[in-house]
């Protein structure tokens, strides 16, 4: 699979424009602002394939991107929000809940978390939806620039320790440098692939 070789192919605003699950997805899913879409551009290795903003949660969009043509990366609006209003809020329900429900054989969550603060009450929301919908999810602890050695250990393993026995595994990352970069991918491959390596028939 060449990951270089990856569009955008659509924003859907409302439940009609989703598209239909016809190959594996793997959803970014987190907390405005927390840096899903720079998760998903470090994974790409691109700078600006998903949008980064400076003004979390101004678009209610579902975002989708195609991988080679062999895989979706859907990029979710983000939760908690909590400036948005009340309607707004309720869009992102209908939305997230209509775009879970689509039928599809092989789903891989992505929740992103950011590792200071994570999971929070609405981390653990969504963690409940993506067991509900037997989704797999793995777990994304972002921004582990922004803590030093001794913190960044002890939130790993509180997080770990939270969610162990409910998440696939969790990664600890770091969009600014990179970091975690090489595991994400492996954990994303296998999971379309059925590969345990990631240099396997991958170009990056
Ligand atoms: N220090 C640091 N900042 C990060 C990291 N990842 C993202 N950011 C910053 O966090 C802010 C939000 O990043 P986005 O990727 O737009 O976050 P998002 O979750 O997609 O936000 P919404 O789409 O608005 O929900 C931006 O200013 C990023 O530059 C990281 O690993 N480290
Ligand atoms: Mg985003």
């Amino acid at each position: 699979m060449n990951l270089h070789n990856t569009e955008f192919i659509k924003s859907a605003a409302n439940v009609g424009a989703l598209l239909k699950a016809d190959r594996p997805e793997v959803i970014f899913a987190g907390r405005s602002n927390v840096g899903k879409s720079s998760v998903l551009n470090a994974f790409l290795n691109r700078r600006n394939m998903a949008r980064v903003g400076n003004t979390p949660g101004k678009t209610i969009h579902v975002n989708y991107f195609d991988v080679d043509g062999k895989l979706y990366l859907v990029d979710l609006p983000g939760y908690g929000y909590a400036r948005r209003e009340k309607a707004e809020q309720e869009r992102w329900a209908e939305l997230i809940n209509a775009f879970l429900q689509i039928p599809s054989s092989r789903r891989l969550g992505v929740l992103v978390i950011d590792i200071r603060h994570g999971p929070t009450e609405l981390d653990m929301t969504m963690v409940n939806y993506f067991e509900q919908l037997q989704i797999p999810f793995v777990v994304v602890a972002n921004k582990a620039d922004k803590l030093g050695k001794t913190e960044l250990a002890k939130r790993t393993a509180e997080i770990e320790a939270i969610l162990s026995g409910r998440t696939q595994k969790v990664v600890v990352f770091s969009a600014m440098k990179g970091l975690g970069r090489a595991e994400l991918i492996r954990t994303i491959l296998h999971f379309v692939e059925g590969k345990t390596d990631a240099k396997d028939g991958v170009t990056e």
